[in-house]
């Protein structure tokens, strides 16, 4: 007998998200409809259960830039729901914009409405606010810079200099060089962005795995306009979530953003996320940042998981 996963698409300032809502009582959907934290129920999945992961989220049903999100009971009992994040190469603690295609996924499906709540994740809980404008604000998990300027040789590139910072994944924020962000200049950014990933692990940052180039040009309707390299070597097509929780973190450090005042970050699609934040630590410069954008359901499905298909459980992943 074939399994069956529903499933629903949405795109967040152009980023994809696959929302799985029902399991149909599987493996998985049993695995993780427990009372563990979630971050034990990661370990869980990722240990026992990756097939799925690969399933869900890797060819032939999905693709290289996708972000899957499983709900599941939250452990924190002031949350409504739990969500687990992974992509085609593994697991992420949180996803920003894959949080806002969550939250707009659950308005589809008439569980949420205007007003607040708050989800669980393996790092922490989320603050989600559905905004009267159709809009969806995250108040991201504890952010914060971890090192300033940490000097790493890159060939081809020379020095290279950058903050390592923590906003619900681990980032590297480019400070110099900056770059030419553009849509044809997207295979180089992609291979400067991973050389550079290679070098800061190298050098001890391994809890580095998403990397964060500046454009040398910022558009005139945005402050920052960032390239995200994703685990999965892939590109963040939004601004990214944490990785704008993380740039707001180092700006904090560096006195250059007051709490509550706006930052708008633009992707490298001209796609923008506004974010500001609050202190959640002044004294160790740890905030919470709030980052607000606009998603949108662009499909439903039921997967099938047909034994008889030697790609049943995905491939490339
Ligand atoms: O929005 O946080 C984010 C994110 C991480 C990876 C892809 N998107």
């Amino acid at each position: 007998m074939s399994e069956r996963i529903d499933v629903i698409d949405s795109h967040t300032a152009g980023e994809p998200t696959r929302v799985v809502i029902d399991g149909g009582g599987n493996a998985l959907a049993t695995a993780l409809n427990t009372d563990q934290p979630l971050s034990e129920r990661l370990a869980t999945f990722r240990d026992s259960l990756d097939h799925y992961r690969r399933a869900i989220a890797c060819e032939p049903r999905g693709h290289d830039v996708l972000v899957g999100a499983v709900l599941c009971p939250p452990y924190d009992p002031d949350c409504s729901v739990g969500v687990i994040f992974f992509n085609n190469v593994g697991f992420l603690g949180m996803c920003g914009h894959g949080m806002i295609g969550v939250v707009r996924t659950l308005i589809h499906l008439g569980r949420l409405g205007i007003g607040h709540t708050r989800i669980d994740t393996p790092v922490g809980t989320v603050g989600v606010s559905v905004n009267e404008d159709g809009s969806i604000s995250i108040e991201n998990v504890s952010s914060y810079r971890m090192h300033q300027d940490v000097s790493v040789n890159v060939p081809g590139l020379g020095t290279v200099v950058g903050d390592v910072a923590w906003g619900g994944n681990g980032f590297f924020l480019v400070k110099q060089p900056t770059f030419e962000i553009s849509l044809p200049r997207v295979r180089d950014l992609q291979r400067a962005a991973a050389d550079i990933r290679d070098a800061v692990r190298d050098a001890g940052h391994t809890i580095v795995d998403h990397l964060e180039l500046f454009a040398s040009n910022t558009p005139a309707d945005a402050d920052s306009q960032n390239f995200v390299l994703c685990p999965g070597l892939e590109y963040d097509r939004s601004p990214c979530g944490t990785g704008t929780s993380a740039k707001l973190a180092c700006l904090a450090a560096d006195g250059r953003l007051a709490p509550g005042d706006t930052w708008r970050q633009a992707g490298v699609h001209g796609s923008k996320f506004s974010a500001h934040y609050r202190w959640d630590d002044e004294s160790t410069g740890r905030i919470f940042p709030t980052i607000t954008g606009r998603a949108y359901v662009t499909g439903q499905a039921q997967l099938i998981f047909d034994p008889e298909d030697p790609f049943c459980w995905g491939f490339g992943g």
